[in-house]
C-alpha cells in the first residue's frame, strides 16, 4: 500500500479523490474554492444553472457552471505554466497503457502529472503512480464523465510544482465527455483498432472536438482485419482539424511521434 495514499473526504456531489503519489502538502490556493457571491447567486436563481453576462445586448452565449469552472481551471493551469491534455475514448482503448509508457519515457525528462477518472476502483491510479509523477484518482460513482469541478478539486490534491504536462484520463466513454470542458488546452481522442473503423462516423461530437486523434493498438490491426486506411479516411472526414498519430503502446511504434508532439506543447522553463 502506498503510504501517501490518503483519500480526501467525498465531495458534496458524491465523487471521491485519492492522491496516490505526489500529494499536495497543503491545498493549492483557491482553485476549488467557492465562486464569487455574485455568480453563485446568479447560478442558484437560474433553474438550468446558467448565468448570463451582465450586458445581454452583447449577445454573448450563456455560460453554464461547468464552463465557468473550466475557464478558471484553464487560467490556473496557464498561470502555473503547464499544459493540460484531456484523453477521451471508449473503455479499454488504451489510455492508461499509453500514459504508463509516457510517464516512463517522456515523463523522465519533462515532469508530468495525471488525474484519472473511473466510476469505481483506484486501479488505473495505482497503475500510473510513480515517485516522479503526482497522480490522483477520481472515482465518479455513477457519473459517466469528468467535470471541471472534479478536476479543480483533484488538481488541488496533488503537488503541481514543476509539472509541465498534466494528463487527464477521462472516464471511458465516447459520448458524455464530449460536452464537458475541463479547462484543458488539448483534447486527445483515442480510437483503438479493436473498436472498428466506423466509430468516428457513429460518435461524431467527440471526434469533432478533438485536437489530436490517436489510432491505438495498431500492432493488432492486421490480425483483426482492421482496415487502417478506411479508419483514417473516417477520422479525416469527421475531424479534419485534428492531428492524427497512429501508435501502439505495446510495440512502441508511433510513440516517438507522440512524444515529439508532447515536447512541442510542453512549456520550456
Ligand atoms: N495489443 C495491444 N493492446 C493494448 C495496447 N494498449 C493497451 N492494450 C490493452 O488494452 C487493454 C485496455 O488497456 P487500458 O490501457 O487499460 O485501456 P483504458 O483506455 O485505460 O481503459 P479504461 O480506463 O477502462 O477506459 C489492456 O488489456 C491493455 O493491455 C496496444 O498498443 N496494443
Ligand atoms: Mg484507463
Amino acid at each position: 500500500m502506498n503510504p501517501e495514499s490518503t483519500p480526501l473526504a467525498p465531495a458534496p456531489e458524491g465523487y471521491r479523490i485519492n492522491p496516490l503519489s505526489g500529494a499536495a502538502v497543503s491545498a493549492a490556493r483557491g482553485l476549488a474554492g467557492p465562486l464569487s457571491a455574485e455568480i453563485t447567486a446568479a447560478l442558484s436563481a437560474s433553474p438550468r444553472g446558467e448565468v448570463s453576462v451582465r450586458s445581454a445586448d452583447l449577445n454573448l452565449p450563456l455560460l453554464e457552471k461547468n464552463d465557468i469552472l473550466a475557464e478558471r481551471n484553464r487560467g490556473y493551469f496557464l498561470g502555473r505554466g503547464l499544459v493540460a491534455l484531456n484523453l477521451v475514448s471508449s473503455p479499454g482503448a488504451g489510455k492508461t497503457t499509453l500514459l504508463e509508457h509516457t510517464l516512463d519515457d517522456f515523463g523522465r525528462q519533462t515532469k508530468c502529472a495525471v488525474l484519472v477518472g473511473d466510476l469505481e476502483t483506484d486501479n488505473d491510479g495505482r497503475r500510473l503512480h510513480r515517485p516522479h509523477a503526482p497522480v490522483a484518482q477520481i472515482t465518479t460513482g455513477t457519473v459517466c464523465h469528468l467535470d471541471a469541478g472534479m478536476i479543480a478539486r483533484a488538481a488541488e490534491s496533488i503537488n503541481l510544482d514543476g509539472v509541465k504536462v498534466l494528463f487527464i484520463e477521462n472516464v471511458g466513454n465516447l459520448v458524455c465527455p464530449a460536452s464537458f470542458d475541463l479547462g484543458e488546452q488539448v483534447r486527445v481522442v483515442l480510437l483503438s483498432t479493436t473498436e472498428g473503423e466506423d466509430k468516428p462516423l457513429k460518435y461524431p461530437p467527440i471526434f469533432k472536438s478533438a485536437h489530436v486523434v490517436l489510432l491505438t493498438k495498431i500492432d493488432v490491426a492486421d490480425a483483426l482485419g482492421f482496415d487502417r486506411a478506411l479508419a483514417v479516411e473516417n477520422i479525416r472526414r469527421i475531424a479534419p482539424q485534428a492531428r492524427l498519430i497512429q501508435l501502439s503502446a505495446r510495440s512502441g511504434e508511433g510513440l516517438p511521434e507522440w512524444y515529439d508532439f508532447l515536447r512541442s506543447l510542453a512549456p520550456r522553463s
